[in-house]
């Protein structure tokens, strides 16, 4: 009889599953919620003897650089399931090294197709024309809410701010007011309404790169009026990869432990910005509030790709794929400001990681 027995290998996968030790002593993993299964999305087994909370795919970069044929770099992107299948919005800046962002196709989540041409969004029904005066857009995040595919993304408006629209289908898109005024870089909204408010995370940032950055909440009744501005939580004192900026990454993930939240850290170093992320568990109905926050970041850039490139040293979470029945989490992130990479981890990979090196919160 071969070894190990099929069983075996079923014993010796459940006993390494990190977690939250449960009542009598078995392992209970926080479950995601509000979101569906997604048992066929992108996923490959954490390696033998891999010791690190977050595992690259090993065919990375899945979006090389010049994917369509007027791109520079396609990073900082955010995909969601659709369809059955996937669709994205992706941050392409062109050989003018004009930023803009386009959409794109997936079945599998890791081939994609790219639109040649940018979104052209319209005005949303009742929002002024000028809405869609266009300077440049870049890193955006996608979110699904209620009834429709919300993009976010950094927006030229006399300065970064906020742009805001709207897809049901990915074909046709409409925009709405700028959440802000400038200067503002990052924009995450969260899945769902809290409260009866629409709720966002943002970085306010000023004109230039931008030597500081804290994480901002703010609400909205209808998507136009942004208020009730909460700060969320600042750079750290004690850990240099999230001392000069933190900023939100991918949409928040609905737990029954809190919103569990990506996001990214910057070390000013003296060869530059090293972009890297981590991890915070925000309260579910005040999500301003910081349960718990980790001390190390559960991924930086340590391959060639996210070494070298137009901006060495930088990896930049904008979307998750998750599968709620398993606790899977598949991250895109941009390399280096030139492609796109995927990697893996779990729910409770990210909280075990988090509270074995926590991070003080006050
Ligand atoms: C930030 C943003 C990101 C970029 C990063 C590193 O300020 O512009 O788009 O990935 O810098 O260059």
């Amino acid at each position: 009889k071969p070894f190990p027995s099929e069983a075996a290998v079923v014993i010796m996968k459940t006993a390494i599953v990190p977690g939250t030790p449960g009542k009598g002593g078995c392992v209970s993993m926080a479950k995601i919620i509000g979101r569906p299964a997604l048992p066929n999305m992108p996923w490959q087994d954490k390696p033998q003897g891999f010791d690190k909370p977050v595992w690259r795919y090993d065919h990375n970069p899945i979006i090389p650089r010049d994917l369509i044929p007027t791109s520079n770099s396609i990073f900082n992107s955010a995909v969601v399931p659709f369809e059955g299948k996937y669709a994205g919005v992706f941050r392409c800046d062109n050989r003018g090294l004009m930023m803009d962002i386009f959409a794109g196709f997936s079945d599998d989540g890791i081939n994609w197709n790219i639109n040649h041409d940018p979104i052209v969004f319209e005005p949303a029904p009742g929002c002024d024309p000028c809405v869609t005066r266009k300077e440049y857009r870049y890193d955006p995040r996608v979110c699904f809410i209620e009834d429709r595919y919300y993009i976010t993304w950094c927006n030229g408006f006399h300065g970064p701010t906020i742009g805001v629209g709207y897809t049901y289908d990915f074909k046709t898109f409409y925009q709405l007011e700028n959440a802000y005024l400038p200067y503002n870089r990052n924009g995450v909204l969260f899945p769902r309404k809290i409260g009866d408010n629409f709720a966002m995370l943002s970085r306010p940032s000023d004109t230039g790169h931008t030597p500081f950055g804290d994480i901002f909440y703010s609400e909205s009744p209808d998507m136009t009026y942004w208020g009730k501005h909460r700060y969320v939580f600042g750079t750290s004192k004690t850990a240099g990869w999230q001392s000069k900026k933190v900023g939100p990454g991918p949409t928040p993930i609905e737990t029954d432990e809190g919103w569990l939240m990506i996001y990214h850290g910057v070390l000013n170093s003296c060869n530059g910005f090293v972009y890297r992320f981590g991890v915070a568990l925000l309260d579910i109905d005040k999500p301003w509030i910081v349960k718990e926050r980790g001390l190390f970041y559960v991924f930086g850039p340590e391959e060639d790709y996210e070494l070298t490139g137009d901006v060495p040293n930088v990896t930049f979470p904008c979307a998750t794929l998750t599968d709620a029945d398993t606790g899977r989490i598949t991250i895109y992130y941009g390399a280096a400001d030139t492609v796109t990479g995927m990697a893996f981890t779990t729910v409770d990979e990210l909280l075990s990681y988090m509270r074995k090196y926590p991070h003080p919160v006050d």
